[in-house]
């Protein structure tokens, strides 16, 4: 079974090619060729910000931080942030277990502080974009009781560990519930959503979507909760965010991601899938596209590919090669897909390296960070922000590590933009280079050419070494460089000056959700996948 899937997908993958030549619509996302930078606008701990409970960071929330940075974002040529989850989720929580949508104020901050975060950012052409969880949703009472949106027992998939968790004492709680016994034990199963959706198009387990044991898992087939889920992303784009991270979508099926781009046409849209499936994330990705089929108009995913490899090759360059093609999902051109046009690379997100308890311990399984304070994570940054794909550069790396790391950063960025390197730029392994154990490569962008050498010194390799010429140094930092040649050869200051600076963009008016209407031919899709 598992290889007659992979045939019908990749016959399909065949068809989207021919496809793509002809196909040049409205995109809702970005297309191919996404010239943008992301920062990751918080860490794990983010949330603890200017609550009483947690001292030692401070008196102000975590949108004051941001709202205050703005203009800094901006100076170092960002151009999308990705900020937490937007929903009330509790007095203090990271967001992950939204409990009502439609409450835009949060741990981050209160709804004013949301929006003058949002405002400022826009002001400043950073382009703000929102973390979306919508696998699954926390009670505001109990296990079940979902208010603002209110939502019943249908709304949660039928399999739900809601419905079996079962005990005999439940009196110890007013609500008929316990942490470990929940009031919808037992609720018959027509008065429950859906069971949670095959995959089969682009998973080949043979089972169902991620259901999630720490919260209620989400029916997406219910025509209300769709409904809910747009009124809330039109609500967040009405506050001022621009584009959407869905967390955890391997937890239901990447239509429903087409169906909610479609109706509220974010300019960004990246997806949280299985870290170590590199194959399924290109199918998720294939079968979010609004329009059937069409890359062009897909989410992306993020690229734990590339992650993974920088992270278990720190200093062993050979593997950087990949197959010849480079790494990651970057690399992959599985049916003679771009797929890097989609990858949205990282080296470490809220989820990775260092992270604590809210006292202050660190969690089982990040007692250490994944790249420490030095070479290792120069290296990385000069991989990622050098190579295709839509690199994220984590905040505290950027304003919390150290100036120089910060300096190193803005460098990568500059020579980035300088040489108009984008998610689709073509890469030229240099095999002078890994003859001798180090990385190189040239990196074709829509102004001129970067070079990055990664190890190594310039005795080892530079980029007249391959024959090059009328290039610059633009970035260095320990054993890695990065050169940048454009028409005319400008001094790095003149042509940073030329590039074009962002225009401030627009502030929506804010739209309560209570006002957005959505329009039944808003819910779903007509083609091939409904
Ligand atoms: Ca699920």
């Amino acid at each position: 079974m598992m290889k007659r899937y992979y045939r019908m997908f990749s016959a399909a993958m065949v068809l989207c090619l021919s496809l793509l030549c002809i196909t040049g619509t409205a995109l809702a996302q970005a297309g191919f060729e996404d010239d943008r930078v992301m920062l990751q606008g918080f860490y794990w701990e983010s949330y603890r910000h200017g609550h009483e409970r947690f001292p030692k960071y401070g008196q102000k929330k975590w949108y004051e931080i941001v709202h205050d940075q703005a203009g800094n974002i901006r100076d170092a040529r960002f151009d999308l942030i990705w900020l937490p989850p937007p929903s009330f989720a509790g007095e203090t929580s990271a967001g992950y277990n939204p409990k009502e949508y439609f409450n835009l104020g949060n741990s981050y901050g209160d709804h004013n502080q949301h929006r003058a975060m949002l405002e400022a950012l826009l002001n400043n052409g950073v382009e703000p974009i929102a973390d979306i969880v919508i696998n699954h949703r926390d009670g505001s009472a109990g296990w079940t009781g979902f208010k603002n949106p209110d939502w019943g027992l249908w709304a949660i998939t039928r399999g739900d560990e809601a419905f079996s968790a079962c005990c005999s004492d439940k009196q110890l709680n007013p609500g008929g519930y316990t942490a470990s016994c929940s009031e919808a034990c037992g609720t018959p199963e027509g008065q429950r959503g859906q069971e949670e959706e095959s995959p089969r198009d682009y998973a080949w387990h043979g089972g169902t979507t991620y259901a999630y044991d720490s919260f209620r898992d989400i029916d997406h087939t219910n025509p209300q909760v769709r409904r809910d889920i747009i009124r809330y992303l039109l609500q967040l784009k009405s506050l001022g965010y621009r584009g959407w991270r869905y967390d955890m979508v391997q937890g239901f099926h990447a239509r429903w991601i087409a169906v909610y781009n479609k109706a509220t046409h974010p300019t960004f849209s990246v997806g949280e899938y299985d870290w170590n499936k590199q194959g399924e994330q290109r199918g998720w990705a294939f079968n979010t596209a609004t329009q059937k089929d069409d890359l062009r108009t897909a989410s992306n995913v993020f690229d734990f590919s590339t992650y993974f490899l920088l992270k278990d090759n720190k200093g062993k360059y050979l593997p950087w090669y990949g197959f010849g093609n480079g790494v990651g999902l970057v690399g992959d051109s599985t049916d003679g897909i771009p797929w890097k046009n989609r990858a949205v690379t990282f080296i470490k997100n809220h989820d990775t390296g260092y992270r604590t308890h809210e006292d202050g311990s660190p969690q089982k399984g990040h007692e250490d960070e994944d790249f420490h304070d030095n070479w290792e994570v120069e290296q990385a940054y000069a991989q990622i922000l050098t190579h295709p794909g839509v690199p994220t550069v984590f905040w505290k790396h950027f304003f919390d590590w150290n100036g120089s790391l910060r300096e190193k950063i803005k460098a990568l960025i500059l020579a980035r933009k300088v040489a108009g390197v984008h998610a689709g730029s073509v890469l030229h392994l240099q095999s002078n280079a890994n003859a001798k154990g180090i990385y190189a490569a040239r990196v074709d962008g829509r102004h001129g050419a970067l070079y990055v050498r990664i190890g190594g010194t310039d005795a080892d390799w530079q980029p007249s070494d391959s024959s090059y010429a009328n290039y610059r140094e633009y970035a260095a930092g320990d054993h890695w460089k990065v050169w940048v040649a454009i028409a005319g050869n400008p001094e790095v200051a003149a042509a940073a000056k030329a590039l074009q600076t962002k225009p401030a963009l627009p502030v929506p008016d804010y739209r309560p959700h209570e006002t957005i209407q959505v329009e039944d031919a808003s819910l779903r899709i007509e083609d091939a996948r409904f």
